[in-house]
């Protein structure tokens, strides 16, 4: 089966694929995105959520590369809140990338903002989210970017085409899950449910007569835009007896290949087609996490949606439709599965991948504990608090100003420019017997300054202080290129040979393994701030972040645009 459709697809692909930055401009689009609370029904509860115009999830916004969006949101809600516009790469426009306190102060309750970018060269699924607290545990949607023309897709044009975004639900309100464990130091609740496009699916109760449902007709090939908008959870996910082609991740597209179950973490998004060749009936798609902390505890329900074919086989007269097929998953620690994945994913073509690199950069990526303050008793391990670094700094936000706006006004006191290039100290990172002197981070708002044009090759290595994980690090601003990844310590003498430097695929979020590392390298030409972090947000919490300065380069198309005037201040 996989044999006969994949020559078909690959006959279609056009081989001239990689977009140029047009300088023709596109279309503008203005929306208007008002953050309100709503009451919606799950899993037998009815809680208030933090939505954008009442939909959950949010509004889809369709573009094409080239356009301009001006998306003025205003804040009707309780909270604080930003919106992040995940994967665009702002290019001078880092005001409108949307991290609070990093790029911007958050928009009050009654407050409003609007964020202006245009798309260049990129073409695919991305998608928004709140960066604010936990806001986008509701506060999500997805962010189609078409090719300018029809004729440039480079694959066949297809069908229909369906927005899988795969989110993460609690009963209790996930601002005061975040809030509670932030007070104790005590490892957030976990979630209760997984969902795709809102909804947990037949396996919950209260929620079979809700589940998404993706009509398709016989014969069809149709493009799934999968996202992973969860908060805490990589997930599997797959669709009953159906092979999924991939054609783009992080809307950059792929060397197509199949498979039967993708691998998400948070932040990520894969592009797939989908033959509908199967005898018509009901099929899921189901998703489940991808846990590899030992001993955490995780959420290890399964959300799943329908793939119906329309066949007028579903409602036989006084007769129940037979339950749809179910799909194999893979188990909760298949590290050898979620690797074969991530490890298909290359670029259609060679690339001219940036060198001399200018910037060699080490950084550890872990958790740590931090001692509780004084004469209390905290809720992590053995009274402790809860911490996670990057090379042993605990990233702790600003609170009077956004960095950018410290960096552009020169306002001193509001971060450090003294990020470590390599970790403090040499360890064995991967090792089981981390000394516990080693495990508290120091805290600090530091980042690391690059001069505008520099070639950063960056290693992310994972440590298995207090547990050994897999992180999903993302970076604002940007894409790179995924060199290799490997398992246990980076050994540049041994590893560097490992790197793909002909298709290496081109990312902005990418899961660096469990007692393992990731080699990515990328090219600093967007002048600004941007955070590189964890993207499971009780990471990001506990300060698993830091933050890159790209200073402007030479005259005005390589700096930094002026604020906009309506930039909300702290
Ligand atoms: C679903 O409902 C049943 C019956 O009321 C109950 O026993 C079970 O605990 C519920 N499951 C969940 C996950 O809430
Ligand atoms: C999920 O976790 C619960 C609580 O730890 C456990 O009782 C249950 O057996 C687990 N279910 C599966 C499918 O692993
Ligand atoms: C995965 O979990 C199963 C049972 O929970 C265990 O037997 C197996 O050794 C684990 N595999 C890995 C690679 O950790
Ligand atoms: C907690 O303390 C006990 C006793 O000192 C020790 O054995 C254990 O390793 C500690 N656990 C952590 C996570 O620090
Ligand atoms: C991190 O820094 C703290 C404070 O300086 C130190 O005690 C600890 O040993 C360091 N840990 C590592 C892994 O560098
Ligand atoms: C909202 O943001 C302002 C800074 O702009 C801050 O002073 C205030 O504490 C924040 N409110 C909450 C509830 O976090
Ligand atoms: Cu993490």
């Amino acid at each position: 089966m996989v044999a006969l459709k994949l020559p078909f697809l690959l006959l279609a692909l056009n081989l001239s694929l990689f977009i140029s930055i047009s300088s023709s401009l596109g279309e503008v689009q203005h929306h208007e995105f008002v953050i309100q609370e709503v009451p919606v029904k799950r899993l037998c509860k009815t809680r208030s959520i933090a939505t954008v115009n009442g939909q959950f999830p949010g509004p889809t916004i369709e573009a094409r590369n080239g356009d301009t969006l001006i998306i003025t949101v205003i804040n009707q809600a309780k909270y604080n809140v930003t919106l992040h516009w995940h994967g665009i790469r702002q290019f001078r426009t880092a005001w409108a990338d949307g991290p609070e306190f990093i790029t911007q102060c958050p928009i009050r309750p009654g407050g409003s903002y609007t964020y202006r970018f245009t798309i260049r060269g990129q073409e695919g699924t991305l998608w928004w989210h709140a960066h604010s607290s936990w806001l986008r545990a509701t506060v999500y949607g997805a962010l189609i970017i078409r090719p300018k023309e029809d004729s440039s897709y480079p694959f066949v044009k297809p069908k229909k085409e369906f927005s899988v975004i795969l989110g993460e639900w609690w009963d209790q309100n996930p601002m005061e899950v975040v809030r509670a464990a932030t007070i104790t130091g005590a490892s957030p609740d976990i979630s209760d449910a997984f969902t795709v496009n809102g909804q947990p699916g037949d396996l919950y109760n209260c929620s079979s007569e809700e589940t998404t449902t993706f009509p398709v007709n016989p014969g069809e090939l149709n493009l799934f835009r999968f996202i992973n908008a969860a908060l805490n959870a990589e997930l599997f996910v797959s669709i009953a007896g159906h092979t999924m082609t991939v054609v783009a991740a992080d809307a950059s597209y792929t060397n197509p290949f199949p498979t039967s179950v993708l691998i998400l973490a948070p932040g990520q998004t894969t592009d797939v087609l989908v033959a509908m060749d199967q005898p018509p009936s009901r099929y899921y798609i189901a998703a489940r996490a991808y846990a590899t902390a030992n001993g955490v505890p995780f959420d290890n329900t399964t959300a799943t949606a329908v793939v119906e074919y329309d066949c007028g086989c579903h409602s036989g007269l006084g007769q129940p439709p037979a339950p749809p097929v179910f799909p194999a998953l893979p188990a909760f620690n298949d590290t050898a599965a979620a690797a074969a994945f991530s490890c298909s994913i290359k670029s259609p073509k060679p690339v001219k991948l940036p060198a001399p690199v200018d910037e060699g950069l080490f950084f550890t990526v872990g958790l740590g504990l931090l001692d509780c303050e004084p004469d209390r008793v905290c809720g992590g391990p053995n009274g402790s608090r809860f911490s996670a670094s990057i090379n042993n700094v605990s990233f702790v936000l600003p609170t009077t100003h956004s960095i950018l706006q410290a960096h552009r006004l020169t306002v001193p006191g509001v971060f450090t420019s003294d990020f470590p290039a390599a970790p403090p100290v040499k360890f064995d990172f991967t090792g089981d017997n981390v000394g516990r002197e080693l495990w508290q981070p120091e805290q600090g708002t530091k980042v690391y300054r690059l001069k505008y044009g520099s070639v950063v090759e960056l290693v992310l290595q994972g440590t298995s202080i207090f547990a050994a994980e897999n992180h999903p690090i993302h970076l604002h601003g940007y894409n790179f290129f995924i060199l290799a990844e490997g398992i246990g310590n980076f050994d540049p003498a041994r590893d560097t040979a490992k790197f793909n430097q002909v298709d290496p695929p081109l990312r902005n979020t990418v899961g660096v393994p469990a007692r393992g590392w990731a080699a990515i390298r990328f090219v600093a030409d967007n002048p600004g701030v941007w955070l590189l972090h964890c993207h499971l947000d009780v990471h990001i919490t506990w300060g698993l972040a830091m933050v890159f300065l790209v200073e402007d380069g030479a005259g005005q198309l390589q700096s930094l645009e002026p604020a906009p005037v309506d930039l909300p201040l702290c």
